[in-house]
């Protein structure tokens, strides 16, 4: 049973859906990052960057317990431990970490900024944070909308991988961070049909706080 240390954010929901995807029991354990339990020393242990998520897997490598933080270091090391949802040839998992890396370096880091500025008082300093951050969010759709072109799946085909369940925990809050899908049509396409996945909406369903 592998211990998932979360709270819900797109950050949390991406490994809750990659669990439920690769049928790995596990226990949620909330860490209300609104009550900063993110800084208590038991979870720092774990997450050093005093972030959600991260996870304990009591049978890891060797048999032996192994902690992760990062959640693109989970997926992958989820990844790994199933063998499902990354391709074994080199060429298929470049895609994947490639798609994986552009999430954790923007598709996520951006929207999260207008998140931020979307919560202070209204003034020069939100509006210039604002449209900084929302129109640099919007040319990130706009590569994913191209992407995804004649494609179900962001770097896979037949079905998805750890890239799209990275992708899909910031999708999901794509109204929070008011990007619209009237104007991107693949990507309505494919958050509908990853929506549609039973495992996935479960991920989506579970408690996280
Ligand atoms: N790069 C990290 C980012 C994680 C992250 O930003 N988590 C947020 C919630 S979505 C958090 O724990 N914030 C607590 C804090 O800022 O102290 C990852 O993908 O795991």
């Amino acid at each position: 049973m592998i211990d998932l240390y979360t709270w819900n954010t797109p950050n949390g929901r991406k490994i809750s859906v990659a669990l439920e995807e690769m049928g790995l029991p596990y226990k949620v354990h909330t860490v209300n990052i609104s009550k900063n339990e993110q800084f208590e020393p038991a979870f720092l242990a774990i997450s050093p960057n005093n972030r959600i998520p991260a996870i304990v897997d009591p049978d890891g490598p060797g048999g032996a317990p192994i902690s992760v933080f990062e959640s693109g270091a989970i997926l992958l090391y989820l990844a790994e431990k199933t063998g499902k949802f990354l391709p074994k040839g080199t060429r298929g998992k470049v895609a994947v970490t490639e798609w994986l890396m552009w999430q954790m370096g923007g598709f996520g880091p951006m929207p999260g900024q207008v998140h931020h500025f979307l919560m202070q008082p209204e003034g020069p300093a939100r509006d210039y944070g604002y449209k900084r951050y929302h129109t640099e969010t919007k040319r990130l759709y706009g590569v994913l909308e191209k992407r995804l072109a004649g494609r179900d799946f962001v770097a896979t085909e037949g079905e998805p991988s750890i890239a799209d369940f990275a992708i899909l925990g910031w999708a999901w809050r794509h109204e929070r961070h008011e990007v619209p899908f009237d104007d991107l049509p693949n990507v309505a396409a494919w958050y509908a049909r990853m929506m549609a996945r039973p495992a996935t909406a479960r991920g989506f369903e579970v408690a996280l706080s």
